[in-house]
């Protein structure tokens, strides 16, 4: 499965550039249109950072009757400490608490060092790194390992750090 948060996000910059686009000319001296085009302005301004930020990703994956959820931006930033979310819930959709997560970050077009956030508990089944650090521009591969009940169970997702 796989969402697109920043849809929303995009879909509202559209219908403003939409609305922003006046089917005539407002008259130059009255008064309405004037408030109308500064209340037009003020929405397309508070638009514009949409198309800018950087959309967050939510994937899932079911590993052996676990869904394992992924969350975090669609393009991490180069070595500042970036959120990534793991949300997890078992066969019936029930939140699965304390179990132990960490991620393992590496590439696939190199070795690199042993880069293993550890995850803390956020309740609910919902577990967080605040600060994962990706160190090198390129593509990366974001293992999640879940231990839980004595098992063992890993996703990976995917990430491309840009310049
Ligand atoms: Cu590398």
């Amino acid at each position: 499965m796989l969402f697109r948060i920043s849809d929303k996000a995009r879909a509202g910059f559209s219908i403003c550039c939409l609305v922003g686009l006046p089917s005539r000319r407002p008259r130059p001296l009255s008064f309405g249109p004037c408030v109308l085009g500064l209340a037009l302005l003020t929405l397309l301004a508070a638009c514009v950072p949409a198309t800018q930020s950087t959309g967050v990703l939510l994937e899932e994956q079911v590993v052996d009757g676990l869904t394992i959820g992924f969350e975090a931006v669609e393009s991490p930033e180069l070595n500042a400490a970036q959120e990534l979310f793991v949300t997890l819930s078992d066969a019936d959709g029930n939140p699965v608490e304390n179990a132990d997560v960490y991620f393992d970050l590496t590439m696939p077009a190199m070795p690199m060092g042993t880069n293993r956030p550890v995850a803390e508990h956020m309740g609910e089944g919902r577990y967080r790194v605040g600060n994962a650090v990706f160190d090198m521009t390129g593509d990366w591969e974001i293992f999640i390992v879940v231990e839980h009940a004595g098992v063992e169970r890993r996703a990976m997702f995917t990430r491309t750090v840009n310049e």
